[in-house]
C-alpha cells in the first residue's frame, strides 16, 4: 500500500518504506527493557500517526503488509542500509528477525541495486549511522566486526569510509547517537564514546532522558519522540526544527523513530 504525495513528477522524491505493525508485536525481542503489556490498538494508532507525519512532510510512503509471524517486522530500519548508490541488505543479529529481510529486499529492488551482508557477519541497520560519506557501525549485541569488514569491502569502492564504535548499555548505535544533519550529532555519552566521532559538533541528551538520542533527520530538521522535551529544547536552542510524536507503545518494544522507516531519495541516483 502506498500513500503520500504523488510520485514520478518531481525530480527528487523522498521515499519511506514502513511496515504495518505485526499482531504478534507483544512477542517482540527485548534486550534492555522488561516486558510490559503493550496496547496493540494504541501502538497501531501511533504507528499510523508516524506514517501520516512522513507523508505530510512530502515523503512517498510504501507500507509493507504486516507479518503475523514476525513480531518485530515493523522495525524495518534493521533490515537494510539504503545509500544513494545501492542498498545493503543486512543479516540481523537476532535469528528470529532474519526472515524480515525478504519483503524489504523485494520492495527495495525497485529503486536500488542490492548487496548483502553474509554470515558470520551479523548487522542490524540500527547499528549503522551515516554521516556524509562515513558509516559508523556500532559493535553491539546485534552487529559484529565481521559486518563492519564486509561493509568496508562492499562500500570502499564507492568512497564510503566505515568506522566502528563500541556500544554499551543500549540496543543499537542509533539508540546512543544519531545525526541531526551532516554537521551535528545528538548523543548519549553514557552509551558510546564521543571521541569516535571526531570534531563533528554534538548536542548531549538531557541526562534524565536516556533514550532521547534517536532522532529521524529530515532536510529541514528532525522528528523525535515527544517523551523527551528537555532534549528537544536543547536541539531547538541550536536552531533545529523539531517535530514530535508519541511512540510510547513502540518504545516498550525497544523501538524508536528511526527504526520504523527506511528513508531514501529517488531521482538523483534512483531509477524510479
Ligand atoms: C528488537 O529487539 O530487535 C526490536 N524489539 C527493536 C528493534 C528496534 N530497532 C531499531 O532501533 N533500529
Amino acid at each position: 500500500m502506498t500513500f503520500g504525495l504523488d510520485s514520478g513528477v518531481t525530480p527528487r522524491q523522498v521515499h519511506a518504506i514502513t511496515r504495518e505493525l505485526s499482531p504478534a508485536i507483544a512477542r517482540c525481542e527485548l534486550t534492555h527493557l522488561a516486558r510490559e503489556p503493550l496496547d496493540y490498538a494504541r501502538a497501531l494508532a501511533q504507528h499510523a500517526s508516524y506514517e501520516q507525519l512522513l507523508a505530510a512532510l512530502g515523503m512517498h510512503v510504501t507500507r509493507l503488509p504486516a507479518e503475523p509471524d514476525l513480531p518485530d517486522a515493523v522495525f524495518v530500519e534493521d533490515t537494510a542500509i539504503v545509500l544513494d548508490e545501492l542498498a545493503v541488505i543486512t543479516h540481523p543479529g537476532a535469528p528470529a528477525r532474519r526472515p524480515e529481510v525478504t519483503a524489504v529486499e523485494g520492495a527495495l529492488r525497485r529503486w536500488r541495486s542490492l548487496v548483502h551482508i553474509k554470515p558470520p557477519a551479523t548487522l542490524d541497520g540500527g547499528d549503522v549511522l551515516q554521516v556524509g560519506r562515513t558509516l559508523y557501525v556500532g559493535l553491539s549485541s546485534r552487529s559484529n566486526q565481521a559486518a563492519a569488514t564486509q561493509l568496508r569491502q562492499l562500500l570502499s569502492p564507492l568512497e564510503y569510509r566505515v568506522e566502528t564504535v563500541e556500544v554499551r548499555g543500549c540496543l543499537h548505535l542509533k539508540s546512543a547517537v544519531t545525526a541531526v544533519n551532516a554537521a551535528l550529532l545528538v548523543l548519549n555519552p553514557a552509551w558510546c564514546d564521543q571521541a569516535a566521532f571526531g570534531d563533528i559538533a554534538k548536542v548531549e541528551i538531557d541526562p534524565t532522558e536516556a533514550f532521547a538520542a534517536n532522532v529521524l533527520h529530515l532536510d529541514d530538521g528532525v522528528i523525535m519522540d515527544a517523551a523527551y522535551p528537555k532534549t528537544a529544547a536543547r536541539l531547538r536552542s541550536q536552531g533545529v526544527v523539531v517535530r514530535t510524536l508519541d511512540l510510547s507503545e513502540l518504545a516498550k518494544a525497544e523501538g524508536a523513530v528511526t527504526c520504523c522507516s527506511l528513508v531514501f531519495s529517488v531521482g538523483t541516483h534512483g531509477t524510479a
